[in-house]
């Protein structure tokens, strides 16, 4: 199924007036404070969120998965969703693919799909975490860091593979995230699984292309659960450094210990110049894979605020970092729930860009921490939806997303052509 503009802009039609009467109440308060809203649009029209391939079909745990219908059952029909998704925000023209469940098997047929949605490839993710049917070695073990030189030459080369996929398609990174770890006290030792993990990312980053970026996901526990390899952005840092400067960490929201400062390790890697990437989600205990913002919104706010941040500094050689979504729960419809996702994340990013940098300096540099409070709240309590509604107007897309969504029964739709079974490849 494809929504047609026309559809999306007579939907649009019927609440146009509303729109414009408090986006024009918006744009002035801003101007008032000589905010300058057109170069805001500007940023949010340019800001786009890959969507991970493996979110469209509904996540389960492992007490049960309750998919709700019309799920993709292949590469194309990912590719159509994802499709859906940037037809009503313009924001999401990118998909993020894990291999294997995501095998281009044609891909010169694959980019013309893509391209019809006015999509690109984003990060190719690898999966040395599950076992494969007619996999020689198992990853029980571990992957990248096993005891045995034979798992961890099949790890590099399905990595090597991997890249081999993303380069047909014209993708420009690799994430490896890795469950490798141990989960009882003594199993592992510490520091030769961490020498050899280093050591297998080596031969992959030697095999990376010129122009590409290798990025190193980190997380503290799951699958395992007494140590990860790779547990903190530190250790990612650190084996990032040793592999080069085409090597970089990969922040998942998701993956912290309660209470950790996650927009204080965003502000300290883009100072280094070693903030790759971004997956996006929120959560109350771990990595719940909930929808971006559903929580902690004040706190994506804040990343934001380090996000902009670094992305001004002038002097910084931090490059863009790749922004994507990683998120997947069993409750909403997947696609409705992206639609929010992306939604969240444009509101942090304006709400961030509101904030007046001069004189939060000022106030830091005048230690006045309350005035400093007063500056970034006053950014993070105004209401910019009208904005970012504005930015996808003017971008072609819907004003309301997620009700267009409904009103064009998209879901309806899909089961229909789908079936009610259809379910899709990932966790
Ligand atoms: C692991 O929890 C992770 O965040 C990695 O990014 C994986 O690629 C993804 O989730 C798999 O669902
Ligand atoms: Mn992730």
């Amino acid at each position: 199924m494809r929504i047609d503009d026309q559809f999306i802009q007579s939907h649009n039609d019927k609440t146009l007036p509303k729109h414009r009467e408090s986006f024009a109440h918006l744009k002035q308060r801003l101007e008032e404070k000589h905010i300058n809203v057109e170069q805001i649009l500007k940023s949010i029209k340019g800001f786009q969120v890959a969507i991970p391939s493996w979110a469209l079909g509904t996540g389960g745990t492992r007490f049960g998965r309750f998919p709700g219908g019309g799920e993709p059952r292949s590469l194309e029909e990912k590719m159509d969703d994802v499709g859906l998704l940037h037809a009503l925000n313009k924001a999401s023209g990118a998909i993020s693919l894990h291999i294997p469940w995501d095998i281009p098997s044609d891909a010169g047929a694959i980019k013309e799909h893509a391209a019809s949605h006015g999509l690109i490839f984003d990060a190719m993710n690898s999966n040395t975490f599950q076992d494969q049917e007619g996999q020689h070695h198992s990853y029980k073990f571990g992957s990248l860091c096993h005891t045995s030189k034979q798992v961890r030459d099949q790890a590099v080369a399905h990595n090597k593979e991997v890249i081999h996929y993303g380069k047909e398609l014209g993708s420009k990174s690799l994430t490896v995230w890795l469950s490798d770890g141990s989960s009882f006290p003594g199993q592992m030792n510490f520091r030769k699984a961490l020498q050899r993990t280093l050591e297998s990312l080596q031969e992959i980053y030697v095999y990376l292309p010129e122009d590409w970026k290798l990025f190193v996901e980190y997380k503290p526990y799951e699958p395992h659960f007494y140590h990860t390899v790779i547990q903190d952005w530190g250790t990612s840092h650190l084996l990032a450094r040793e592999l080069g400067e085409k090597a970089f960490t990969l922040v998942d929201l998701g993956h912290h210990l309660p209470n950790t400062n996650i927009e204080q390790i965003v502000s300290t890697l883009m100072w280094q110049g070693k903030l790759g990437g971004f997956h996006f989600n929120d959560s109350k205990f771990g990595d719940d894979d909930l929808t971006v913002g559903a929580l902690k919104p004040y706190q994506l706010f804040l990343i934001f605020n380090e996000l902009v941040e670094g992305m001004k500094d002038k002097g910084s050689k931090n490059p863009s970092p790749a922004w994507m979504i990683d998120a997947s729960h069993n409750l909403k419809d997947p696609l409705e729930d992206l639609l929010q996702s992306v939604e969240a994340i444009q509101l942090a990013y304006a709400q961030a860009l509101l904030i007046d940098r001069e004189k939060l300096e000022q106030a830091r540099e005048q230690n006045d921490p309350v005035l400093a409070q007063e500056i970034l709240q006053d950014a993070y309590r105004t209401d910019v939806r009208p904005l970012i509604a504005e930015a996808r107007r003017q971008a072609g897309a819907a004003l309301a997303p997620v009700q267009t969504f409904r009103d064009a029964q998209v879901r309806k739709n899909l089961i229909e052509e789908r079936g009610s079974k259809a379910l899709s490849t990932g966790l």
